[in-house]
């Protein structure tokens, strides 16, 4: 056969057409999102940007505004956690008044997208509302008002909640309760397992559990947890699950000591999660992470999804807040950022290309 002009121009016509479109895996990878890669009884979830830190920036409301955001979210994702929206200052801004628009319209975002909602958060020392914070209440007073606030927001979403963070960050470093919650501070520990009795009964079916940073590495703070834990369970508390939030830093070093964690909670027949997973650096002179420290990031990334994966009964794996333009890491740690898996404009870091990797070969 003889090449012709003709000939040539069309076979390079074909080559250009074929070969970056046809790659097969490529063209497989470029079209799964990080939900239809995981596995089926794992959630992967984010954060709904909204409330906090988020009333300080100059943007509006990100969930209610951001359209290319929002697309993200339902694509990517199959849980959501409202990421301010539940919290008592939010959703109970004064004594006698409920707020429940913001956190509504993520509940119902999410039946639309077919995800479910992690509730988050009913019994917590901060972002609690002015009026209880300095109010002078009598403890049969604030036990009532704890009452009542379970019964009337666990209730108002009774069957739309897979999971409740029931009470978060209730202890210490030292495994000791937190003084700083005004519920704990007066009423003492026992008003925690009253807590997840009350969330029972508001919603028989939503799975309520314990909620927590600086539990990724076993220490003081783990074992008084799993103290509690085996007590509550000992006293037919309806206690579900233990969630490791997982808010790590590289300077801390690796979280590979998380896997033994949950296994601890999975032995006492509790569900396990991870419910707030960002992995923040210190960020050069320029603010641009450098190519080794978003390979770093990734395997932290990927070190905890694995942790999940390989614990039974690990059924959810949320990420704290999915781009970095609407991240509560810089605004809280003013040298440190890059926290999350898509830069500004939702394009992908390595740590995102690592998750779904690994989720997909969890499959
Ligand atoms: O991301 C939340 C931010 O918008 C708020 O300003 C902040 C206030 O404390 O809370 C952030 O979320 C926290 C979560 O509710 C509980 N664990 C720690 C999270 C990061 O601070």
């Amino acid at each position: 056969m003889t090449v012709t002009k003709a000939y040539l121009v069309a076979a390079l016509a074909a080559a250009t057409l074929i070969v970056p479109a046809t790659h097969p895996a490529e063209a497989h990878g470029r079209q799964q999102t990080l939900r239809q890669a995981a596995p089926h009884h794992l959630r992967v979830g984010t954060a709904a940007a909204g409330g906090g830190h988020h009333l300080d920036q100059p943007y509006p409301d990100p969930f209610t505004y951001d359209q290319p955001y929002r697309r993200v979210l339902a694509q990517e994702f199959s849980s959501v956690s409202p990421e301010n929206q539940m919290k008592w200052e939010f959703i109970h801004p004064e004594r006698n008044k409920y707020n429940f628009g913001p956190a509504d319209a993520i509940v119902r975002f999410a039946r639309r997208n077919g995800q479910v909602v992690r509730g988050h958060t009913l019994l917590w020392h901060s972002q609690n509302p002015a009026w209880l914070q300095e109010g002078q209440f009598t403890p049969a007073q604030l036990r009532s008002i704890l009452r009542n606030h379970i019964f009337t927001v666990v209730g108002h979403y009774r069957g739309q909640i897979q999971q409740w963070d029931v009470a978060n960050e209730i202890l210490d470093e030292n495994g000791q309760y937190r003084q700083e919650n005004p519920f704990i501070k007066a009423l003492g520990p026992g008003i925690v397992a009253d807590a997840f009795r009350w969330a029972h009964q508001a919603d028989p079916h939503a799975q309520l559990f314990l909620n927590d940073y600086g539990v990724e590495w076993p220490g003081a703070k783990v074992d008084a947890y799993e103290a509690l834990a085996r007590q509550l369970l000992a006293d037919g508390v309806p206690l579900h699950g233990f969630a490791a939030q997982a808010h790590l830093s590289m300077q801390y070093g690796a979280p590979d000591q998380l896997q033994s964690v949950l296994q601890r909670f999975d032995n006492l027949g509790l569900q396990t999660a991870i419910t707030e997973l960002d992995v923040r650096m210190t960020l050069p002179a320029g603010g641009v992470p450098t190519q080794e420290q978003l390979q770093t990031q990734a395997t932290y990334y990927t070190t905890v999804l694995k942790a999940c994966l390989a614990v039974r009964g690990c059924n959810s794996f949320t990420i704290w807040g999915f781009t970095d333009k609407y991240s509560w890491v810089p605004v809280f740690f003013p040298t440190e950022g890059a926290a999350t898996v898509m830069w500004d404009d939702f394009e992908r870091k390595p740590a995102y290309y690592a998750l779904r990797a690994t989720l997909a070969a969890a499959r």
